[in-house]
């Protein structure tokens, strides 16, 4: 049976808990209505702070009122099954909301960052952070006024924590990239380096991603379905072709 399992999951697994995702085929993702280099780029954030400031609050807003769909549920339970039969499941998100952590998930990267927290740029503290942000707020840490910004990767920005993921991903059997679309490096990039590596790899997503071609299984429909059936074949021992 397949013991140390490595997923990395995207907004497609948020979807149906009502959050949006970036990338869409009908036209409807997040970066048709908003330019992502004015609202996710330190450049973006310097021209004009206030615009970006509210963009996450928003997000913020929405992401405080969506609950955790069967998907993130099914993958607290895998998290908890292998644990007891000695495995271990390194969940590696990319997603900036806690859907997985109010799901019951233990151990949650986030490699994009995390809604819920600011950070100074002055003492580069990181501050749990439930409310709107504004220019005027000081850092609970270090007392700056105007220096927090969300805990949010941008684009140009270095993904958090990539030694441990790096680390994670070398040990693993069996790679799984959830509702992400493949188009962000370097999460994207995590396929090719498994099987590389010689590691077996499934995608699951609506539809196939701009990397598909890299997994060696796929399965596609919506992820409330598709993840708790993925976690019960792979609780049973039954995923070896798919
Ligand atoms: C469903 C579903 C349902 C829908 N059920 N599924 C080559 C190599 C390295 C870097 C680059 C490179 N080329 C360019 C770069 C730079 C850049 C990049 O990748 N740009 C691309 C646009 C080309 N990357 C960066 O700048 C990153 N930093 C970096 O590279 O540093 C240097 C470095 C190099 C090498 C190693 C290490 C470091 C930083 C990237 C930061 C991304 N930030 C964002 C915004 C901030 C977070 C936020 O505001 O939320 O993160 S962009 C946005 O895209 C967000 C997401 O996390 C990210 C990925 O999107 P995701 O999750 O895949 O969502 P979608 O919308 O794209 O796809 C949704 C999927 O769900 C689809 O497939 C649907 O089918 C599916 N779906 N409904 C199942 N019901």
């Amino acid at each position: 049976m397949t013991r140390n399992i490595f997923v990395l999951t995207g907004a497609g697994v948020s979807a149906e808990s009502g959050l949006g995702t970036f990338r869409d085929k009908t036209g409807e993702g997040i970066w048709a209505k908003f330019d992502p280099m004015k609202l996710c780029s330190p450049e973006g954030f310097a021209r004009d702070p206030a615009l970006v400031l509210a963009f996450y609050d928003g997000r913020r807003r929405n992401a405080l009122a969506a609950e955790p769909n069967a998907a993130h549920r099914a993958l607290a339970r895998l998290e908890a099954e292998l644990a007891k039969r000695g495995g271990r499941l390194t969940l590696v998100t990319q997603n900036i909301d806690d859907l997985h952590e109010r799901a019951g998930s233990r151990l949650v990267i986030h490699m994009h960052g995390e809604l819920l927290k600011a950070r100074c740029a002055r003492c580069d503290k990181v501050v749990e952070w439930l409310d709107n942000l504004t220019l005027a707020d000081a850092c609970p840490a270090c007392g700056a006024v105007g220096t927090l910004r969300p805990h949010i990767v941008w684009f140009g920005e270095m993904p958090l924590h990539m030694d441990e993921i790096g680390w994670a991903l070398q040990q693993s059997d069996l790679f799984v990239a959830i509702g992400t679309s493949g188009a962000v490096y370097p999460a994207a990039g995590f396929v090719a380096e498994a099987r590389a590596m010689g590691i077996d790899a499934c995608e699951i997503n609506l539809e196939a991603a701009d990397n598909a071609l890299l997994f060696r299984q796929r399965r596609y429909g919506p992820a409330s379905e598709t993840v708790p059936a993925w976690v019960e074949d792979v609780l049973a021992d039954r995923t070896v072709d798919g």
